[in-house]
C-alpha cells in the first residue's frame, strides 16, 4: 500500500468505521452472516462483534485455500539441529489437522472443552491449535518452558480435562523434558482425564494406563475426514494466560470472528505480505505473538510461515540468519531483547557469513526498541534495504494496535500510528483528560484506546470483575493498557514503558524505556534495566543494572563515562546514583525484563521477591543480590 492510500484508508476506517469493519469481515469465509456488526461498550464490558454470524477459524486458515493453493507450502519447521527440517503444504496440513481433530474426539474432547497444549515448537503445535478450532474446543497454550507449577495453575484455573504434550523437545543441543513436568503438575489437577503425548524427542517417559495416550497410535485408529464445527462469532477460540503486575496470571479470552479478522488484517497490512513470501516470526506459540502472527494471521492469509524449535545462537552465533538464508525469508519478526543479544555477540560471528538479501521487512515486538538496536537491525541486519516495523500491542489486544506500517517513513524508536480502525488517545494521568498537543519524553500520559475493536479480549476467564477493574474502570470510557506514551510534534506515538515502571526524579516522570535506550546507546553497553530508588532530596534517583558488550571491561571509569553520557544525551534530570554490572538481567521467557525483581533487590527487599519460576533463568537472582551495591 502506498502512503497516500494508507492515509485515505485510515480516514475511511475511522469516519465510516462500520463500513470499514464490514468490508474487512467480508474477506473471511462465513457459514452464516452476522446481523449486528457490534454491540456493547467499554463501560458495560459486554462487547460483541458479528453476533449472529457463524464461521470456523480452522476452515478459514486451511480449507478455504485448498481450491487453488493445495500445494503451496503452509508451514516450514526447522529443528534445533540444522539437519532436521520439514515443510508441509496446505493440503497436508489439512489432512494432519483433520486426523488430529479425530484423535481429540476419540479421547472425548467436545465443543466448548478447554484443551491445554504444552508442546515444543514442532508442527504438531499449530496442528493441535487448528484441530481444537476445527471441533470448537478452546485451547489454552502453555509455553513449553514453564514449570510444573505454572502448568498446574493454568490447568486448574480453566478446570481443563485434557492436556496435549510431547515426550520432549530440543533446545541448544539439549533434550528438554515435557511429559515429566505434566506428570508432576497433574498430581494437583483433579480435573485432568486424558493426556495426549506426541512423540518427538524419543525420551523415556511413563504412561499411565487409561489416562495417557501416544498420539501416533491413536492416529492410526481414526479416519482422515473431519467436518468443521460451525462456531458462533463470539464463541471463545482460546484462553491465553498472561502475567499481571500483581496476583495470579490472567486468562485472557479471545473469541472466534473478531480475533481472526483482526489477526489476519493486521498481519496482511502491517507487514505488506506478498503471495510468495516466506515469513518468519520467531515467537513461540506459547505467547500471543505466536498465536496471532505465527499461526492464525499468516495461515488465514495463506502465507508460508516458518517455525524454529531451537535457540538463536546454536549451533552457531549466526543461526537465525543461517535460517533466513536457507529458506530465503522475506519478512522477519522478532523482539528487541533478541536483537540486543545478537548485537552483543558481535557482527563477525552473527552476520559475516550470511547474506540476508532476501529480507524486505523487519518487525519488532515486545518492548520499546531502543535506538541503538533499531539502527543495528536496520543498517546491519537489513543492510539498509528493509523497513523496520515496530509493533505495539498486547495479549489483551489480540493484534497489533500501533505501528508505522510498512509504507511509512522510518522513525527509530517510535511505534508511530494507530492501526486502521483504531483510535488511540493519550490521557493526562491526574485529570484523566485527553491531551491533544505534543508531549515529550519527559512529559507523557497514559495510553488509551477510545473504541472497541474486533480483536480485543472479551473477558478474563472466570474473573470478569478483574477484567473491568484492570482495563476499563481506571479511565471511564477508555481501554487502558497500562503503558505510558507521548505524541511528538508530528503526531507520532512513542511508548515510554509500563506505567508501573515509572521513575519520578525531582518531580519529573521518567520513562524507563527512554533512559535505558540512552544507556544502551553507549558503545560499551549491551543491555540495561533501570529502576527508581529513594532519595532524600529528589524523591527518586536511578539504580541501573548494566550488561556490557562481550569485549568491554567493567571499571569505575566506565561507570563515570556512562553517567556523563546520560547527562549529556538525555539531560541532567536523569540522575544515576548507582550502576551495578551484571552478566544477565532477569527476563521472562518471552524476553521482557522483570523490573519487579530488580526493584525488590535494589530496595533490599529480596525476602519479598516471591515466585521467580516464570524467569527464563531463575539462577540470575542470587547473582544479582550478591552484586548489589549498598547506596543507603
Ligand atoms: C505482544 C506482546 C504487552 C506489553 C505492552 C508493552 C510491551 C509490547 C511493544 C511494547 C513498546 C512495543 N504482548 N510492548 N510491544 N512496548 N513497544 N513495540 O508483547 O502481552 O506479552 O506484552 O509489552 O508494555 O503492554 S504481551
Amino acid at each position: 500500500m502506498q502512503q497516500s492510500d494508507w492515509l485515505s484508508q485510515k480516514e475511511f476506517s475511522l469516519n465510516e468505521s462500520n463500513a470499514f469493519w464490514t468490508k474487512e469481515a467480508e474477506k473471511l469465509d462465513w457459514i452464516t452472516s452476522w446481523k449486528t456488526l457490534q454491540s456493547g461498550s467499554f463501560n458495560t464490558g459486554d462487547i460483541k462483534w458479528f453476533e449472529e454470524g457463524e464461521l470456523n477459524v480452522c476452515y478459514n486458515c486451511v480449507d478455504r485455500h485448498l481450491d487453488k493453493y493445495a500445494d503451496k507450502t503452509a508451514l516450514i519447521w526447522e529443528g534445533d539441529s540444522p539437519d532436521d527440517y520439514k515443510a508441509i503444504s496446505f493440503d497436508t496440513l489439512h489432512k494432519q489437522v483433520m486426523r488430529f481433530a479425530n484423535v481429540l474426539k476419540k479421547i472425548g474432547v467436545k465443543k466448548g472443552d478447554v484443551v491445554c497444549i504444552y508442546l515444543p515448537l514442532i508442527l504438531e503445535a499449530p496442528i493441535a491449535m487448528l484441530a481444537c478450532a476445527r471441533i470448537g474446543a478452546i485451547h489454552s497454550v502453555i509455553f513449553a518452558g514453564f514449570s510444573p507449577q505454572s502448568i498446574e495453575d493454568r490447568v486448574n484455573d480453566a478446570a481443563s480435562k485434557f492436556i496435549i504434550t510431547a515426550d520432549g523437545g530440543f533446545r541448544g543441543g539439549k533434550k528438554v523434558a515435557l511429559k515429566e513436568n505434566v506428570d508432576i503438575a497433574i498430581k494437583n489437577c483433579p480435573t485432568v482425564e486424558k493426556v495426549l503425548v506426541v512423540e518427538h524427542a524419543k525420551n523415556d517417559i511413563q504412561l499411565e494406563h487409561g489416562r495417557d495416550y501416544l498420539y501416533h497410535l491413536l492416529a492410526n485408529e481414526v479416519g482422515e475426514q473431519c467436518d468443521v464445527e460451525p462456531m458462533n462469532a463470539e464463541d471463545p477460540l482460546f484462553i491465553l494466560y498472561t502475567s499481571g503486575s500483581t496476583g495470579k496470571p490472567k486468562g485472557v479470552v479471545h473469541t472466534t470472528a473478531g480475533y481472526l479478522l483482526y489477526a489476519s488484517l493486521t498481519h496482511r497490512e502491517i507487514f505488506g505480505v506478498r503471495e510468495n513470501d516466506v515469513y518468519w516470526c520467531t515467537a513461540d506459540v506459547g505467547w500471543i505473538t505466536g498465536h496471532s502472527y505465527v499461526v492464525y494471521g499468516p495461515l488465514a492469509n495463506r502465507t508460508t510461515t516458518l517455525i524454529y524449535e531451537g535457540v538463536p545462537c546454536y549451533p552457531a552465533k549466526s543461526r537465525f540468519f543461517d535460517i533466513v538464508d536457507k529458506y530465503q525469508v522475506n519478512i522477519f519478526y522478532t523482539a528487541p531483547t533478541a536483537i540486543r543479544a545478537l548485537q552483543a555477540e558481535g557482527d563477525e560471528a552473527v552476520l559475516a557469513n550470511t547474506s540476508r538479501d532476501s529480507l524486505r521487512v523487519l518487525g519488532s515486538v515486545g518492548e520499546p526498541i531502543n535506538r541503538e538496536a533499531w539502527y543495528w537491525y536496520h543498517d546491519k541486519v537489513g543492510k539498509s534495504n528493509c523497513s523496520i516495523v515496530d509493533t505495539w500491542w498486547q495479549t489483551e489486544t489480540g493484534g497489533i494496535m500501533i505501528s508505522p506500517g510498512f509504507a511509512h517513513k522510518q522513525k527509530p524508536g517510535s511505534a508511530m500510528k494507530s492501526f486502521l480502525g483504531i483510535e488511540a488517545a493519550i490521557l493526562n494521568k491526574d485529570t484523566s483528560k485527553e491531551i491533544s498537543g505534543a508531549l515529550s519524553a519527559h512529559d507523557y500520559g497514559a495510553l488509551a484506546i477510545k473504541k472497541p475493536w474486533p480483536g480485543m479480549m472479551r473477558t478474563l476467564w472466570g474473573d470478569h470483575e478483574r477484567y473491568m477493574d484492570t482495563y476499563f474502570n481506571v479511565y471511564k470510557g477508555y481501554y487502558y493498557p497500562g503503558d505510558g506514551a507521548y505524541r511528538d510534534q508530528e503526531g507520532d506515538i512513542w511508548i515510554s514503558g509500563r506505567l508501573d515502571d515509572i521513575i519520578s526524579i525531582a518531580g519529573h516522570r521518567i520513562g524507563t524505556a527512554e533512559v535505558e535506550s540512552v544507556i544502551d546507546s553507549h558503545h560499551a553497553v549491551a543491555e540495561t534495566a533501570v529502576i527508581g530508588i529513594p532519595d532524600a532530596i529528589k524523591g527518586e534517583v536511578i539504580y541501573a543494572y548494566v550488561t556490557l558488550e562481550r569485549d568491554s571491561i567493567p571499571t569505575d571509569q566506565l561507570k563515570k563515562d556512562i553517567i556523563a553520557w546520560v547527562r549529556k544525551t538525555y539531560g541532567p534530570i536523569a540522575t544515576i546514583k548507582v550502576i551495578q554490572w551484571t552478566d544477565e538481567l532477569p527476563k521472562t521467557r518471552s524476553g521482557k525484563i522483570m523490573r519487579r525483581i530488580l526493584r525488590k533487590i535494589a530496595h533490599f527487599e529480596e525476602a519479598q521477591i516471591g515466585d521467580v519460576s516464570t524467569l527464563a533463568d531463575p539462577e540470575c537472582v542470587p547473582a544479582l543480590i550478591e552484586g548489589r551495591i549498598d547506596y543507603r
